[in-house]
């Protein structure tokens, strides 16, 4: 009888967006909803450390229905909420990709040089977010340049999947398109409701962290490190093993899938 070998070559490299391929959180997303709010006339000011609590909820929309529930006294949530959060939330898409324009926000270290060694070695890529998809495709133009939108076969975003991250849905979604298994792939996070998507959906992570996320739990991850690193600009490695490599590179994201794979 023979045994049935399944293939995990790696094939694609998934990526997170807000955190992992740019800090765009506490400079862009903030900034832009408490623009939002100063438009619309509201007093609702989100500190860097509010921020970092109202975090815990993926997805704008969802994170202003939070706050309203967990942060303000009853007789101070407007009328008609349900109806004033998607339009508050198109004001902060319209502020957020405004302030991307601008070049406000690049990206992390190691990004660009990752994509474009992966392109060449003809790795597929993907981008897997709960972040609207106009705010994915602004970044993109504003640090890689217009084509790179092209150079990604999926990009998977916001409300295309109802169930937002932590739900394994919107990588499940991905894999589905790309018509590749879980373990012919690699996902790349920040966060812990990020790495608890992708370890949903059977995906081997790498983590670079940031400051709002650097005491979530990583622990099965498959590596967690400051940043991707550039040569001359040597990563830390938080938790596994690099194998001496100073930064991220494919002959370490394949490494790191195999051994992933092996166990
Ligand atoms: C990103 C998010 C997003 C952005 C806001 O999480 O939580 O909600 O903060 O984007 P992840 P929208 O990096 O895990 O995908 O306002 O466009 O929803
Ligand atoms: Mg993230």
């Amino acid at each position: 009888m023979t045994t049935k070998q399944t293939d995990t070559e790696l094939k694609a490299f998934i990526f997170d967006v807000d955190g992992t391929l740019a800090d765009t959180e506490r400079d862009g997303h903030r900034v832009a909803f408490n623009r939002a709010f100063e438009e619309y006339g509201l007093d609702w000011q989100w500190s860097v450390e509010t921020y970092g609590e109202l975090l815990a909820v993926t997805g704008g929309k969802e994170r202003m229905q939070f706050y309203t529930e967990k942060f303000l006294a009853k007789e101070n949530i407007p009328d008609k909420i349900e109806s004033l959060i998607p339009e508050l939330h198109q004001a902060k898409t319209r502020h957020y990709t405004e302030l991307l324009s601008t070049g406000a926000i690049p990206l992390r270290p190691g990004v660009e040089r990752l994509i474009n060694e992966a392109r060449q070695r003809g790795f597929r890529l993907a981008i897997a977010t709960t972040t609207t998809p106009e705010n994915v495709t602004a970044l993109l133009i504003h640090t890689l340049g217009e084509d790179s939108i092209k150079w990604f076969e999926v990009i998977a975003a916001g409300d295309i999947v109802p169930a937002k991250k932590p739900a394994p849905d919107i990588y499940d979604y991905a894999l589905k398109s790309m018509q590749l298994d879980a373990d012919q792939c690699i996902a790349f996070e920040d966060s812990i409701n990020g790495i608890k998507s992708s370890l949903g959906a059977n995906l081997n992570t790498i983590i670079t962290i940031n400051d709002y996320t650097k005491d979530d739990d990583f622990s099965n991850a498959s590596i967690v490190l400051d940043q991707m690193g550039e040569p001359g600009q040597a990563f830390s490695v938080l938790a596994g093993n690099a194998d001496n490599a100073t930064y991220l590179d494919c002959d370490l994201v394949i490494k790191l899938h195999q051994q992933a794979s092996n166990h």
